[in-house]
């Protein structure tokens, strides 16, 4: 067998233990969250785990094994399987019709019986479940446990005459992990002080407020953007992916006093005519006070990006108040979008995309560092030194059939700490387009409060 520091890092590939910040059933908080029960669904796992356990006892000792219910049962098994020592099983609740009986299988009384439990902290549900046994006239010296989370359980059992035999404990799996730098420094500081029972500081995970990111925010866009936002109580932006100039002027119109930016393809409008489309559309954004964000997606060197932005029929330059662009090109790809904000493509929510962690890393470190860039398009979180903006919400599905992936309002800002959510089909394809905008207003508004609260994970 690989060796018992092997075992472990494999065991806890699969989850096992988390760190961060966890409230527990008692209402404690606790800056680490054990589980091992996924350790049941990886047979070989289960296996070896049952011949370390069985390593550490005098196996003449026992007639039976029991494990407590129900992480260790798959434990139990799997060392009655490796031994041939018989096991028995403790029932959680005794049944309500029949025998009534608390343990099941084959014993007799004054047979000696291994207990097998999972995680042992206080050591009291184990306590009750060794009276249980007792009460059928079979005897426990014995207990085996994989983790001991070191929180006075080994001592109370111990101090009853109990043996416990511990296959790891907290501070060895902390060492384990420090070691195989899967765990910093502090971390394992904040643990061992939950674990003498001192008071643990937690880091404060929680968003700056549309107030502070506009004390701080450099460019003119940024500013107008959470301006608006606050003024309106909305951090929504409608994609207007429609065909016609009359499609995109009627939902300018109807969606206007609700969002902070129309985001335009202006590129899939079929009739468009820069007099009869820009100009109208202009005058709506002035009147409903929203920005126009042209969603061109620039992918190419920086000369032709220029071309592209400032000439053709669109001349995106003279009416865009911001632009989307891919950072592929490179740094100097972004300086010709001097009098607009640039929105960097970070991560795209469409199933698939190449999008990858590295990629993202490189994208963001050239969205940070350029001053035309004022936010960045992601499903993952950013710094918080530029705008994160959102597509692939929808409160009714969660993809269209053709690639795109979808959040809710409250996932993204929950998760992802999102400045604003951009809503297509969920408002231009609603029956009545100006009560889904207010929809995903509200929605989206409520949900940055809420982002806003200091919030542990909850166990
Ligand atoms: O990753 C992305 C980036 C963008 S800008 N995923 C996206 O969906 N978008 C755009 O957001 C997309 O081009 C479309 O205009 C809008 C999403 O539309 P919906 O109808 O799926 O909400």
């Amino acid at each position: 067998m690989e060796s018992k520091k092997d075992f472990f890092l494999e065991c806890y590939k699969l989850g096992i233990i988390k760190f961060g910040r966890f409230t527990l059933k008692s209402g404690i908080e606790s800056p680490f969250y054990v589980d091992l029960r996924p350790l049941a669904s990886d047979p070989k796992i289960l296996k070896n785990l049952a011949n370390y356990l069985l390593d550490m006892l005098p196996l003449d000792n026992f007639d039976l094994i029991c494990g407590v219910p129900y992480a260790a049962l798959p434990m139990a098994t799997a060392m009655s399987l490796e031994s041939y020592i018989p096991l028995i099983i403790k029932r959680k609740e005794a049944k309500e019709y029949g025998t009534k009986k608390m343990i099941e299988g084959i014993y007799q009384k004054g047979h000696n019986c291994l207990l097998v439990e999972d995680v042992i902290t206080s050591g009291k549900s184990l306590l009750e479940t060794i009276a249980e046994i007792e009460q059928e006239d079979l005897k426990v010296a014995d207990i085996v446990v994989v983790l001991d989370r070191e929180q006075g359980g080994k001592q109370l059992l111990e101090s009853k005459g109990y043996r416990v035999h511990t296959l790891f404990s907290i501070s060895e799996v902390c060492s384990i992990l420090k070691d195989a730098g899967k765990l910093a420094d502090d971390e394992v500081q904040r643990i061992q002080d939950f674990l003498k029972g001192n008071h643990v500081q937690f880091k404060e995970e929680h968003r700056l407020s549309y107030e502070s990111k506009l004390k701080c925010a450099q460019h003119s866009v940024s500013k107008k953007l959470l301006e608006i936002a606050l003024a309106k109580k909305s951090n929504l932006i409608a994609s207007a992916d429609v065909t016609t100039t009359q499609e995109l002027l009627d939902l300018a119109e109807k969606t206007g006093p609700h969002i902070i930016a129309l985001k335009t393809h202006i590129d899939i409008i079929s009739d468009f005519d820069y007099e009869k489309t820009i100009l109208p559309l202009k005058e709506l954004a002035l009147k409903h006070q929203f920005l126009l964000m042209e969603d061109r997606k620039f992918a190419d060197i920086g000369n032709t990006q220029e071309l592209q932005f400032t000439s053709g029929v669109f001349k995106i330059t003279d009416w865009a108040d911001f632009v989307t662009s891919q950072v592929i090109g490179g740094f100097e790809s972004l300086d010709c979008f001097r009098n607009v904000g640039v929105v960097a493509i970070v991560g795209m929510s469409s199933k698939g995309t190449l999008t990858t962690n590295s990629y993202r890393e490189e994208a963001l470190k050239i969205a940070l560092s350029h001053p035309n860039v004022i936010g960045a398009v992601s499903q993952h979180k950013v710094p918080e030194d530029i705008l994160l903006f959102t597509p692939g919400v929808n409160l009714a599905d969660s993809g269209d059939g053709k690639g795109q992936q979808y959040n809710t309002p409250q996932h993204v800002f929950k998760t992802l700490h999102t400045d604003f959510i951009i809503v297509g089909r969920g408002i231009y394809k609603a029956e009545d387009a100006e009560k889904a905008a207010l929809t995903y207003k509200n929605e989206g508004w409520n949900a940055y409060l809420q982002s806003l609260e200091k919030n542990p994970a909850e166990v």
